[in-house]
């Protein structure tokens, strides 16, 4: 069969990075296995209008992957597609439609809603529809939901609406049980020329040579705030020997010149990363940098763990501090303490690593006091990047019920969901927008803007290669609204104000 796999269109308000999706490469990848012709449309990087791509490439079946700010996308994209080819069957995947599944499956123009976690089941659907088209090469949509027909009853992990409207949700599809078994993700249909590299703002690295990889699945945590609900909750790892393998064809194979590890928690399994470091130190492969992008958990970052993988070529990694409040810290179930992430950020300076910390300003339950500890444990802990977010409730974390329960979402659109453009996203007791937003340009503001860290920044070459991009960034965070309205006037408007 012929096989599409779309990224809806999704920019950022700020300049960051575009990276292919690594569950679009990962689903590309088990689709060719299956022996499939597929393609992957990303409309982030892509010229040609998707309506000519369909009429060329006439696919068979397509999938679209859709997290929260995405899924209107996503369903506009799905009607586009039904008006240039009416009977191809859509099914949607990702973040998102895992979450809220009825949403999308109501939708005329989606067929099929994939939950959590896609590759078995992904491939399950398409042998449905190939044996289908085997038998009727003239298949439809219409006869995949035709309710007297019952191909999907079988399928588990899928939500839909037969012909006569009624709603079916299977049971969960079972986890991969051995994540080796999985192809490594399809870089080869992406046009990797056209990504930044993983972390833009601060490195010049040329995009085409950068490469994630997930070396785990899932997190045995469930914080409040974290959309975590993709993949199952029972962490999974690949061996050190398969991860090193899939390294050793980036290097090789791709070139790759730099190496971003995706996990959500890599270091659950202490004993696997000293494998994998050995691994890549004994393969000759340490000499290409590597990033922890997402934080790793800071109760397993012990110095001797950290020196080991820097040997192994780790140049930078990440800790979620969160708070630096220690009752927030409790209430969001992060289940860490202050000191444990001082110790590891102790560690992971003294091994010569460089430092990025995620913290989270407007938190339920934050005041100006809780969040201008945020603010000095970050100025303490000092990492090389600090990241602060403002909360945004996602659908299906807890954060999201609390906030429906007790305070006022004050974004109505899914196409609002990001958390970059400095606006507050709701209200609950003292926790007003105009505090949280009042912190999280301060955060930033008296952060980077320390004599000591101005000077730091200044001396790294990177900055200065990256420094249109970066003074763009800085330019859309630090400064308010009117003073960046003033300052776009007086610059002749040539200065774009976000919105
Ligand atoms: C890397 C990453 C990014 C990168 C790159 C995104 C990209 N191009 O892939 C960057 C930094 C750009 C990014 C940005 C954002 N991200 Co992000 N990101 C991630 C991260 C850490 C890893 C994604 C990944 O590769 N996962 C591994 C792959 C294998 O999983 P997957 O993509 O989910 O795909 C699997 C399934 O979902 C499913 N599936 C997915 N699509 C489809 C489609 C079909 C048809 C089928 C059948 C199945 C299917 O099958 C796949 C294979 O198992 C995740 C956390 C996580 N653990 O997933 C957050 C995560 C996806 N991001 C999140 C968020 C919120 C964002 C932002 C909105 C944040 C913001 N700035 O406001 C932006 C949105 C940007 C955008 N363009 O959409 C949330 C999403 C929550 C939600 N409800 O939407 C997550 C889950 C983080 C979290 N724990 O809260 N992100
Ligand atoms: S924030 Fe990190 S530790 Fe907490 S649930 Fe999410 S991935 Fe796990």
């Amino acid at each position: 069969m012929r096989v599409l796999l779309i990224n809806p269109k999704f920019r950022l308000p700020i300049d960051t990075r575009t990276t292919p999706h690594l569950g679009l490469a990962y689903l590309g990848a088990v689709t060719e296995r299956r022996g499939d012709i597929c393609k992957i449309y990303d409309a982030d990087v892509e010229d040609e209008p998707l309506a000519d791509f369909l009429r060329e490439y006439r696919p068979d079946v397509v999938g679209i992957t859709a997290n929260t700010p995405q899924v209107k996308q996503a369903w506009r994209t799905a009607q586009l597609i039904k008006q240039v080819l009416p009977g191809v069957p859509i099914i949607i995947g990702g973040p998102h439609p895992s979450v809220l599944s009825e949403e999308s499956a109501m939708r005329p123009e989606i067929d099929i809603v994939v939950r959590g976690e896609g590759e078995a089941v992904w491939v399950e659907l398409l042998d449905v529809i190939d044996r289908a088209k085997q038998t009727d090469p003239d298949f439809t949509a219409e006869d995949l939901l035709d309710p007297e027909a019952h191909l999907l009853d079988t399928v588990f992990g899928i939500t839909y609406r037969t012909n006569d409207g009624k709603m079916h949700i299977t049971p969960d599809h079972p986890p991969i049980p051995n994540l080796d078994d999985l192809p490594w993700p399809a870089y080869h249909l992406f046009k990797m020329e056209r990504y930044t590299n993983l972390q833009p703002a601060t490195d010049h690295v040329d995009g085409a040579r950068s490469f994630s990889i997930l070396t785990s699945r899932g997190c045995p945590y469930r914080c409040t705030f974290c959309s975590q609900s993709i993949m199952p909750q029972k962490w999974r790892c690949r061996s050190a020997k398969n991860v090193a393998d899939e390294w050793e064809h980036l290097v090789r194979d791709y070139g790759a010149q730099e190496i971003g590890v995706l996990d959500d928690s890599a270091n659950i399994r202490v004993d696997r990363l000293h494998e994998l470091a050995d691994e890549l130190i004994r393969r000759k492969l340490n000499h290409v940098p590597w990033i922890f992008v997402n934080g790793i958990r800071a109760n397993l970052a012990s110095k001797e763990l950290l020196a080991h993988l820097k040997e192994a070529g780790l140049k930078r990694v990440a800790f979620g501090v969160e708070t630096g409040d220690p009752d927030i810290m409790l209430s969001i179930d992060k289940r860490i303490d202050h000191d444990t992430i001082r110790q590891a950020f102790q560690n992971a300076k003294e091994v010569g690593l460089e430092t990025i910390g995620f913290f989270i300003i407007g938190l339920p339950g934050d005041t100006e006091e809780t969040m201008e500890r945020t603010i000095q444990f970050a100025i303490e802990l000092d990492p090389m990047i600090a990241n602060f977010s403002m909360m945004t409730p996602y659908p299906g974390t807890k954060v999201y019920e609390i906030v429906k329960r007790k305070g006022r979402m004050l974004v109505k659109d899914w196409d609002d969901y990001v958390f970059f453009d400095g606006k507050a996203r709701y209200e609950m007791g003292e926790l007003t927008a105009e505090l949280v937003e009042r912190k999280w340009r301060e955060a930033y503001r008296r952060f980077y803007l320390r004599p000591r860290r101005v000077v730091r920044t200044l001396l790294r070459k990177d900055f200065w290669l990256n420094f249109p991009r970066t003074s763009r960034v800085a330019f859309r965070t630090i400064f308010p609204r009117k003073v960046k309205k003033e300052l776009a006037r007086e610059l002749g408007t040539s200065v774009a104000v976000s919105q």
